[in-house]
């Protein structure tokens, strides 16, 4: 027997005893005898003790990757991937009669993020830990994490998601620190989990609460009361950008937040004896959005209020160890802070965030750049950008756009601070955990060298011709397809033909991604099929979207499509041509199991709004082909397959950027000129429609479309149509599709956060 192999087999051994022992320790049970919840709990226990005898990543400098979100899915499988033990944990549980599968199907899904930003972060963590980084994350330990959604009568409720139980990743930690508010003192408990590399060692994610939240507050749905701070401080993530109630406990939360991560890092220094003055040689905060700003007047305050630094001094050196990410250009997102909030909250930095404003006004004329406008609200972005040392975007177009029109003033001022960082995503999420079929397939044509270098994936290339090579791929989306059905067919009792196109469309509902879009369309293709023009092949539409409860339209846009789900599964010359079906609860764990099954990716952003998006990136990595606009990645992801490989279509962002500066754009003339909008416009208050739905919400929704429609829809519409239309029909070229899979998987390479992460350190943090 090779010493492989016996290693192996000693590790077999080794793994098998652990779960062995866990059941009896934890159930006094045999592990063959367990339910998959106990299960779980039992190789939870054994993967936490193998990651503790796992190395910590050490280093002279460290990055602090401060963020309100970090959406990092179940952890098992990724956790059991990067130790390299998941087949083999796999094995001795099959030995047992278990199925690796339903295992981690009981883990919760821990939902600490709203969405692209969240799950970027802990993408981010993953690369950071898998190229050996030292770095932590830091963030606050909700105890319920975005709401659960729930569709009743067609509409969206949120519940709130316990995602917190006994048996969970996070270690209890000794430390906290004192967090002192204007009218009161919180003590701090710091919860970690290990984030563990792939084949490397183990950095942390640090979560911060407190011992007195009291989830029993909750009252209907998601509501509690927003004033008793000690009760609620780390009780939910902040579902939206657009619930003025909330305001101030977010400015809490924010607050307790970066208080903690100051001291934790300046802790970390003192027990590395390191001078304070030498901070930003040691120590690198990226500032994930503004979320996380008040780290910096908060630095400044302690080192010149407890450490005795000049404030000259203090500025200097908190401005070389701050970095700022910015993830948006729509101008309602970018947080501007009324300094009456700040004062009630944080009354403490207010003579800080004064002196940093007269600072910036004794220096530039321009009112643009000031920090404190005229109506005495802190621009948070601002803080960041004149008191940081670097600002990035997050896709080239994105890049362009702040440095060009949002934040030229700044880009005059600082041309230096400003790159750009394209986004990625973790591949071993994204591609060996969630389509292990697809990764044995590319490691048998190409080998196995793309798992630590996304770049080799390029040698798919060598493959284009080759048709058996070709045939495989598809079979393997077939093979997810089928998964796929049965899935949603047990989730949401919908049965789905997995011969048919599957066009999917996940991610946050909101009026400039233009989901009601995609809605147009679906509405426009059953009126066609009712006319008698049916399609070669079924189409199904899935859409996965959770709305911000209080955004009123993006509520109505799902209610819309859940209305379309109900009459076009159920019509009878219909059905058998084309299903509509909203999943509900769209989470990371229904994007592991949707994004393996795509045909046609859908990236319908108006263009210049979607910074970068990354659900395109998964997507392409796993063999879909984009019908998108020429906005965010989607750019980068046309330059690098070439127009055969994408279906690129609608006005291009300097053309909408003209269309905003100079009011020119008119929804009604839109309307009124096309029959084909005005048809499927006209549609949302058909009767069939208000059978089923709700008079109040569709006729908002269609009203808004006419005489408002900010993001553009009907700008694009025909076109959108049309290009789609050219995309199903060349569906039906099998092979000339399956190369465009190909070609789309084997240039996905770039969009590993491996590489992304490299340039982070390369430029910014030097590590
Ligand atoms: C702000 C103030 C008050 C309450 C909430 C917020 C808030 C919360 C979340 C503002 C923004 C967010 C999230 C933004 C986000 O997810 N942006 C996405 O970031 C991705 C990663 O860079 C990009 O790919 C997406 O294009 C971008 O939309």
């Amino acid at each position: 027997m090779g010493i492989e192999r016996i290693r192996e087999q000693v590790f077999n051994e080794e793994v098998e005893k652990g779960l062995t022992d866990a059941a009896q320790k934890l159930y006094g049970k045999s592990l063959a005898d367990l339910d998959d919840a106990q299960t779980y709990n039992c190789v939870l226990q054994v993967t936490k003790g193998l990651t503790a005898s796992t190395h910590r990543i050490s280093g002279d400098k460290k990055i602090y990757y401060i963020s309100a979100e970090f959406l990092i899915g179940k952890l098992l499988a990724n956790n059991l991937i990067n130790l390299g033990i998941y087949d083999k944990v796999k094995e001795v549980l099959a030995k047992y009669g278990k199925n690796i599968a339903d295992i981690e199907d009981a883990e919760c899904e821990p939902s600490l993020g709203n969405g692209g930003l969240g799950r970027l972060a802990a993408c981010f963590l993953d690369s950071i830990a898998t190229l050996g980084l030292c770095g932590d994350g830091i963030g606050l330990n909700y105890h319920f994490g975005l709401f659960k959604q729930v569709f009743e009568d067609r509409l969206q409720k949120a519940k709130p998601d316990k995602w917190l139980s006994d048996h969970s990743w996070l270690h209890k930690t000794d430390i906290g620190f004192d967090v002192c508010f204007g009218d009161r003192k919180v003590r701090s408990v710091l919860y970690d989990i290990d984030v563990i590399g792939y084949e490397n060692g183990v950095n942390r994610l640090h979560l911060f609460d407190i011992d007195t939240v009291d989830e029993s507050i909750v009252k209907k749905g998601i509501s509690f009361d927003k004033e008793d701070i000690e009760k609620n401080l780390t009780l939910f993530l902040y579902p939206d950008d657009s619930d003025e109630a909330g305001n101030l406990l977010r400015i809490y939360q924010q607050y307790f937040m970066v208080s903690n991560a100051a001291q934790l890092i300046l802790k970390e220094l003192h027990d590395q004896q390191i001078d304070l003055h030498q901070m930003y040689k040691h120590a690198v905060i990226q500032i994930n959005d503004t979320h996380p700003t008040m780290v910096i007047p908060e630095l400044i305050r302690i080192l010149t209020e407890e450490k005795a630094m000049s404030m000259d001094e203090a500025i200097d050196i908190v401005s070389k160890t701050c970095a700022y990410t910015n993830h948006t250009i729509l101008a309602e997102a970018l947080e501007k802070w009324p300094l009456e909030y700040l004062e009630k909250v944080v009354p403490q930095l207010i003579p800080i965030i004064r002196e940093l404003d007269k600072r910036v006004r004794a220096k530039y004329k321009d009112k643009k750049v000031q920090i404190i406008d005229k109506e005495k609200r802190v621009h948070m972005a601002h803080i960041d950008i004149h008191y940081g040392f670097s600002v990035n975007g997050v896709a080239a177009l994105h890049t362009e756009i702040l440095k060009e029109t949002e934040l030229n003033c700044f880009y005059k001022i600082y041309p230096e601070k400003f790159n750009n960082k394209t986004n990625g995503i973790t591949f071993r999420r994204w591609l060996m955990s969630c389509d292990p079929e697809l990764a044995t397939l590319i490691t048998s044509l190409i080998g196995g060298s793309w798992k630590k270098d996304a770049g080799k994936l390029e040698k798919l290339m060598d493959f284009v011709e080759d048709e058996s090579a070709v045939a495989k791929i598809m079979t393997v989306k077939n093979t997810k397809k089928a998964q796929l059905c049965d899935y949603i067919k047990a989730r949401e009792g919908v049965e789905l033909d997995p011969y048919s196109i599957f066009d999917i469309q996940i991610k946050r509902m909101h009026e400039y991604k233009r989901q009601q879009m995609n809605a147009l369309y679906i509405i426009h293709k059953y009126l066609e099929i009712k006319v008698g023009k049916k399609p070669t092949r079924p189409m199904t539409f899935i859409f996965g979207a959770k709305a911000a409860p209080a955004y009123v339209i993006a509520q109505d846009v799902i209610h819309l499509i859940l209305c379309l789900q109900e009459i076009i599964n159920n019509d009878p010359d219909v059905k058998d041509h084309m299903k509509v079906v909203m999943v509900e609860n769209y989470n990371v764990t229904y994007a592991e199991k949707l994004i393996p099954a795509c045909d046609i990716s859908e990236q319908i952003s108006l263009a210049s709004k979607e910074a970068s998006g990354t659900g395109n990136m998964k997507f392409m990595l796993n063999g879909a082909v984009t019908l998108g606009t020429m906005d965010g990645a989607n750019v980068e992801i046309h330059d690098l397959v070439g127009d055969d490989n994408i279906y690129v279509f609608g006005k291009d962002s300097d053309t909408v950027i003209d269309l905003y500066a100079k009011s020119a754009y008119v929804s009604k003339d839109y309307y009124k000129k096309s029959k084909v909008i005005k048809e499927a416009v006209d549609f949302i208050t058909d009767k069939k429609v208000l059978k089923v739905g709700h008079k109040e919400n569709l006729e908002r929704l269609q009203k808004e479309l006419i005489n408002k429609d900010w993001f553009m829809t009907l700008l694009d519409l025909e076109e959108y149509i049309a290009v789609k239309d050219k995309a199903f029909a060349d569906y039906e070229k099998r092979g000339a599709w399956g190369k465009k899979m190909l070609v789309n998987i084997a240039k996905a390479g770039f969009f590993s956060s491996d590489r992304t992460i490299a340039q982070y350190n390369e430029d910014i943090w030097k590590l």
